[in-house]
């Protein structure tokens, strides 16, 4: 098991669209345990495949609770379905540290993928989960929650981010 580095935005990898997996690996399997041990480190509730530079669509979710045991949901090729109603939540990204804002979403949603066995399953998601299976798909697909803001937001977001990127390198 090892750590990755977190691609932080604007890094341009970020804006990459992730190929499909075509089979669950040893490999595969390597790269979902750096996922999880990353994910935990940093810490978040998710964490897609892109922001490690890793063109694959897989991400991992884990939402227990600090006193909970831990709850891994691996999601590889997901499908989103069945979008409906809207919620709002203040989000935070791993690619965005420090940089929270509130994101309007699909209140409930259905998602079909394989898990870390190569098994296919569906779930139907509503709260932080559905939150959380938006937010890694968009990662998956070069989206990122800045682009949900409106024109402003996004100019501050943006340049808030860039600034501390900047000053990190
Ligand atoms: O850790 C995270 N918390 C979070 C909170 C609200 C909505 C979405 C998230 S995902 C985020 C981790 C991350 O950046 N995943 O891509
Ligand atoms: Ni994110």
């Amino acid at each position: 098991m090892a750590l990755r580095e977190i691609l932080h935005y604007p890094d341009p990898r970020l804006r990459e669209v992730a190929d499909p997996v075509d089979e669950v690996t040893d490999e595969i399997r390597t790269l979902i345990e750096d996922m999880a041990e990353t994910m935990y480190d940093a810490p978040g509730v998710g964490l897609a495949a892109t922001q490690l530079g890793i063109k694959k669509r897989i991400f991992v979710i884990d939402l227990a609770g600090d006193d909970e045991p831990s709850d891994l949901r691996v999601f590889i090729n997901p499908e989103l379905s069945d979008a409906a109603g809207t919620q709002t939540w203040d989000e935070g990204c791993l690619s965005f540290p420090g940089g929270n804002a509130e994101i309007k979403r699909a209140a409930t949603i259905r998602v079909r993928a394989l898990d870390a066995n190569g098994q296919a399953f569906e779930l139907e998601a509503d709260g932080l989960m559905a939150v959380a299976i938006q937010h890694e798909n968009d990662h998956l697909n070069g989206i990122l929650m800045i682009d949900k803001l409106n024109p402003l937001k996004k100019r501050l977001l943006g340049r808030k981010m860039s600034k501390a990127q900047a000053a990190s390198v």
